[in-house]
This record gives structure tokens, C-alpha cells and sequence, in this order.
């Protein structure tokens, strides 16, 4: 599958897939600057650019199954080649459309920091779950706003994401206290508000974000804390408001338990998924950069960003098409 494509581009496919670049916005710009560069090094003839580019963009939306905002990048990007041109014409279209995406991707996580802050209050206790550059964001703004927050950041068993938050939280002056995911329930009692982020969002106004985030809003829910998900707007799935199952991607049970553990103890099974669904009905809020939004709105998002619902995007369900096996919402 990387036959012909530039190293640069196949380590940072290699970086997404393992999660050294994460995050569903991270991993989104990374998509589009994946893209970029693999325009700027194409060598071939002018003929063969815009199929080299699709096996580029199937190289890219192949890493990692569940997070809408990469083949959503990857679409941005590679509408550049919609239009007749030469190669250089193409190369600077491909870079210009990557530059826009990676540009208003940054800014529309500055932008949900405002919004998102307003809905913080002062004297507030927030329980965030996993590491959300949207969410830590809204946490950082209100911090700088002079509200005076404290925060609870869960370690997120298994690759423990919770630690990145907890110093980027620390790192901005923000009070932080780090819990084991299993603490959940008890630190909610202490809880006004849950800020989290999300990797996809459906049409429906359901959430899929790092698992264990539909457990942290069932807490919420019992004891009637609100639940904010921060949430670019390319974070929303036009492909799911046609139908399109979004795929909770399993990870290798060695994240859980050693190799060693594995091989000594044969025939032992391991789940590991890396996400969960979190209905509508335990959201409050969703925090884009156009807005805060009620879930059941979502659909309205999807027709404001994506226009008129037309079938999904190749691209779209060609991520959705390499994992066969996994479990779907
Ligand atoms: C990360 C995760 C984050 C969302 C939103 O999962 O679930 O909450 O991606 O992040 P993983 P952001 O570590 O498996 O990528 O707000 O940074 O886009």
C-alpha cells in the first residue's frame, strides 16, 4: 500500500497508527499536512497525480478507523483535485486547501475555548476524561479568564492520555488532581461540571469519544452533573446521518496486559476497545466553534458544514471499510 510514497508521508501514517500522534484533531492536521507533503514530493508525471493522491488519502484514512475528523481532513484536502489544472496548478490546490484545514482547525479549537469557557463557572470542580485539546482548552481559557476552577483528569487506562492532560493543566496554573478511571464515580459527588472532547460526532447527537466516557456520563447523569463535550464541527460524521455504522476501533491486548502474561497464560481473551458511545440523551451540551448546541442539533451542524446531505464521501467509507471485525455503532 506505500509502494511510491515518500517516507515523510508513510512515517507520519505510521505516527497515527501508532499513536504517537493522537488525539481527533491532532490526528486530523496531521491527515491534511500528510497530504500536503506528499504533494510537494510527488515526482511522476502529471497524469498519475490525482491517483498517486488517492492512494495517499487510502494510506491516511486506513491508520485509524473511528475518529470522523481524519477522513474529513482528508476530503477537505482532497477536493483540491476537483478542479482541472497542471501539476503545478494541483500541488499548490492540494497545498492551499491543507494550509486552510490545518488553519481553521486550530482556530476553531481557540475559538470553542471562548465559547466554552462562558459556561464555566466560578468556583467550579470539572471532571475531564482522557486528552482533549478542545476540552483542556475551555478548561485554560476560563482558568485565564480568572475563574477559579479546580479539575479532576482521569488517568484513561490503558495508554494513560489522563497524564498529558494533567500537565498541560499544570502547565497553564490550573488546580489538578489526577484519579484512577475507577474513581469516577465517587470524585462526582465533588463535581459541577464533565468537559470532554469528541471524536466523532453522529447525527444523531450521540458522542464517541476515548472509552470510558459514556461511563463518566452515566456518573454524571446519576448525579445530575452536566456534561459539556467540546467538539469541532468537522468532528461530525456526515457519513452517519446516511446510515454509515461509525467503527469502535480494538486495540492489541498487549496495551492491557504484557506479551509475556499473554504467552504464559494461552487461550486468555482481551477486549480492548478505544472508544464508546455516549447517547444524546447524558450530553447537555455540545461546544463547537459555531456555537453551543443542544446534541439532538447535530444534524443541523452536519447540513451547515457539509450542505445538503449527499451520500458520504468515498474516502469517508473506505475508513470505514478496512476493519471488518469490530463493533459498531
Ligand atoms: C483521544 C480522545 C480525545 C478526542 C478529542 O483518543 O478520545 O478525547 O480525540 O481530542 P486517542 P481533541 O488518544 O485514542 O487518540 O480535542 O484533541 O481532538
Amino acid at each position: 500500500m506505500t509502494e511510491n510514497i515518500p517516507r515523510e508521508v508513510v512515517i507520519i501514517a505510521d505516527d497515527i497508527r501508532s499513536m504517537r500522534i493522537r488525539g481527533a484533531g491532532r490526528i486530523a492536521r496531521a491527515g491534511a499536512e500528510a497530504l500536503k507533503k506528499a504533494a510537494q514530493l510527488y515526482q511522476g508525471p502529471s497524469s498519475d497525480f490525482r491517483k498517486y493522491m488517492e492512494r495517499v488519502a487510502s494510506l491516511i484514512v486506513s491508520t485509524r478507523p473511528t475518529a470522523v475528523s481524519l477522513p474529513n481532513a482528508v476530503s477537505y484536502v482532497m477536493r483540491a483535485l476537483e478542479a482541472e489544472g497542471d501539476l503545478r496548478e494541483m500541488v499548490e490546490a492540494v497545498v492551499r486547501r491543507a494550509d486552510e484545514f490545518i488553519e481553521s482547525s486550530l482556530k476553531a479549537v481557540r475559538r470553542i475555548g471562548v465559547i466554552g469557557a462562558r459556561r464555566i463557572m466560578d468556583g467550579d470542580v470539572i471532571l475531564t476524561h482522557c486528552h482533549s485539546t478542545a476540552a483542556v482548552q475551555v478548561i485554560v481559557t476560563a482558568h485565564r479568564m480568572g475563574k477559579k476552577i479546580r479539575v479532576f483528569s482521569t488517568e484513561t487506562r490503558p495508554k494513560f492520555q489522563g497524564r498529558i492532560t494533567y500537565r498541560a493543566l499544570r502547565e497553564a496554573g490550573v488546580d489538578v488532581t489526577q484519579i484512577p478511571d475507577s474513581a469516577v464515580r465517587s470524585a462526582m459527588k465533588m463535581v459541577d461540571r464533565v468537559v470532554v472532547g469528541a471524536d466523532t460526532v453522529t447525527s444523531d447527537g450521540a458522542v464517541v469519544n476515548k472509552v470510558g466516557t459514556s461511563q463518566v456520563a452515566l456518573a454524571a447523569h446519576e448525579a445530575r452533573v452536566r456534561v459539556f463535550v467540546a467538539a469541532e464541527t468537522y468532528k461530525f460524521s456526515p457519513a452517519s446521518a446516511a446510515g454509515v455504522p461509525v467503527i469502535i476501533e480494538e486495540r492489541d491486548p498487549s496495551e492491557i496486559v504484557s506479551r509475556e502474561w499473554l504467552e504464559k497464560h494461552k487461550g486468555i481473551r482481551v477486549y480492548n476497545p478505544a472508544f464508546d458511545v455516549t447517547p444524546p440523551e447524558y450530553i447537555d451540551a455540545i461546544v463547537t466553534e459555531i456555537g453551543v448546541i443542544p446534541p439532538k442539533a447535530a444534524i443541523m451542524v452536519l447540513k451547515e458544514r457539509f450542505g445538503e446531505l449527499k451520500p458520504p464521501d468515498r474516502l469517508v467509507l473506505a475508513a470505514r471499510d478496512h476493519d471488518e471485525a469490530g463493533v459498531y455503532y
